[in-house]
């Protein structure tokens, strides 16, 4: 009932302003050519919180000039790495001075709530942006022995301008894991932020330029995907494409790539990640981990720990907890102190989430609390839980995006490491166990690009993250994302004194 009460509330008055809603070009904030704007929504109430210049195939065209003349007249892939370094580092200094002004933008726009913006993700930012700073100056080849009378060398030079396509559900993230190693590595940039949530990278940038980033090296286009985002994937003076969003988008854009000019691809795609609570497991508090990996950020996480897999000794009490943490969760206005969940992004969300919990119920599974939507106004969604689910079943096998915990029973370890894996996707699982050989049976069985073992959505910049099967293509974040944004060139040279 007090979570009922607080969705129901006015809108809290974000404390902050929209200043930047222009494409960004050359370091200059300006309209697009054809002067249109599209609406950007406060998801708690669906009203209009800004009208952004919308970019289409012609703005993206200016953009990729500036990157284009950036990268080869500019003084961006010359200057020395450790200057590049710097400027970053200053980045970094700015993002935290103004943390909270950047989280209050994020949760306006996106609808997650304010002390998640403040305290994780604009804090991860900064930590990402001073990580890839302290990788501009260690980017280095190799020489390498060959069979006869020649020194050979690898270089490992900036890839070029490289075209990136981010969601919606952690715009500014996304920004960091997808600008951060690209400048890194002195590449320069057109960046097609979510229609949902274009504003807190325009307020970024702005902090980037103060920094020192000289003009033409991140260039942002605000837009939707069938205009800006394709014109971007499919466009001729574009050497990389960096993409994360829905496995059917992703198929799109590698197509455009591969019909376009060949430019090498990374995907960061969906997921249908497994949970597994073991016989052993401390049911109390895998019961809360199983929770938060479920329903962080309104459920709209692509690693979501949205298949909850539980022994069949712990299964009722499993359950019992689960459902008391639901209703315990506390939702409503994510300016508001406390609240743990916000509203769903957009109404398209929303509905498509409505619509696997009828399917859920259609199909069978026992809704224990929730399933439906919370207050009148704006995408809010009671925390779900189903159980008594099959593998079958639609809220087993499709991606939701929304508070839905799907909680599915297990016998031994041999059939959850088979219906784990029984998976279009690959990305994430969670273990919960403290037997060290069950830990070990599960880590090395699982085909998915992370495994959390009693931990669930740990993304420091130093841990790689992925997918095995149609979650995607590559790594981001680490040093594995570096390769992303590198040619490595061969240098022979033929010795005239092989003796030395
Ligand atoms: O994704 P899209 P949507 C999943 C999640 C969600 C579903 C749909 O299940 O419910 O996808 O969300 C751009 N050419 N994820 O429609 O379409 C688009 O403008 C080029 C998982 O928002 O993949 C946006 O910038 N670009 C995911 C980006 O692609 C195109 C995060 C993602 O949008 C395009 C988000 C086109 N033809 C949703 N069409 C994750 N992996 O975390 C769209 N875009």
């Amino acid at each position: 009932a007090s979570s009922a009460a607080a969705a129901a509330e006015d809108p809290i008055t974000p404390p902050v302003k929209v200043d930047y809603t222009q494409l960004l070009i050359n370091g200059q904030f300006v309209d697009s050519a054809s002067g249109k704007t599209f609406p950007s929504l406060d998801p708690r109430t669906g009203d209009v919180i800004a009208h952004v210049a919308e970019g289409e195939a012609e703005d993206v065209n200016r953009a990729v000039s500036a990157a284009r003349k950036a990268f080869d007249e500019g003084p961006w892939p010359r200057m020395t790495a450790y200057e590049r370094s710097k400027i970053i580092l200053r980045f970094a200094d700015l993002l935290e001075r103004h943390n909270d002004e950047i989280a209050a933008l994020e949760t306006w726009d996106n609808g997650k709530p304010f002390e998640q913006s403040a305290q994780t993700e604009v804090p991860m930012t900064t930590r990402l942006f001073r990580y890839y700073a302290g990788w501009a100056d260690k980017i280095q080849g190799l020489t390498a022995p060959a069979d006869g009378p020649y020194h050979v060398q690898t270089l490992h030079e900036p890839i070029g301008v490289a075209g990136q396509i981010i969601p919606w559900n952690f715009p500014l993230l996304m920004f960091a894991w997808k600008v951060g190693p690209a400048l890194a590595c002195g590449n320069t940039i057109v960046l097609k932020t979510a229609e949902q949530t274009p504003l807190s990278a325009l307020y970024v940038s702005k902090l980037l330029h103060e920094a020192g980033l000289p003009p033409g090296v991140l260039n942002i286009v605000s837009g939707y995907g069938p205009t800006a985002g394709a014109a971007l994937a499919s466009h001729m003076e574009v050497d990389k494409l960096a993409f994360t969003g829905s496995t059917t988008t992703g198929k799109i854009v590698l197509q455009l790539a591969a019909k376009s000019n060949l430019k090498p691809v990374t995907l960061e795609l969906g997921g249908k990640s497994p949970f597994i609570v073991c016989e052993d497991a401390d049911v109390d508090k895998a019961a809360e981990l199983a929770h938060y990996a479920l329903f962080f950020n309104q459920g709209q996480c692509c690693c979501a720990g949205s298949r909850t897999f539980v022994h069949e000794s712990v299964y009722d009490q499993f359950v019992e907890k689960a459902n008391a943490l639901a209703m315990k969760r506390v939702v409503g206005d994510p300016f508001k102190g406390g609240i743990q969940q916000g509203p769903q992004i957009d109404s398209e969300q929303f509905e498509k989430i409505l619509k696997y919990i009828r399917s859920g119920v259609d199909g069978g599974a026992k809704l224990e609390t929730g399933g439906e939507r919370l207050g009148s106004k704006g995408y809010y969604i009671k925390p779900t839980v189903f159980t008594d689910v099959k593998d079958d079943m639609l809220i087993a096998k499709d991606e939701i995006f929304g508070p839905v915990q799907s909680i599915l029973k297990y016998k031994d370890l041999d059939e959850v490491i088979q219906r784990s894996n029984a998976s279009q996707y690959g990305l994430a699982a969670g273990v919960f166990t403290h037997n060290l050989d069950t830990a070990n049976t599960l880590m090395r069985a699982l085909r998915v690009g992370t495994v959390w073992i009693n931990c669930f959505d740990v993304f420091d910049a130093a841990i790689p993250f992925g997918g095995y099967k149609q979650s995607g293509q590559g790594r981001e974040k680490s040093f594995y994302s570096l390769s992303n944004y590198l040619q490595v060139k061969a240098v022979v040279t033929a010795l005239k004194n092989p003796a030395w």
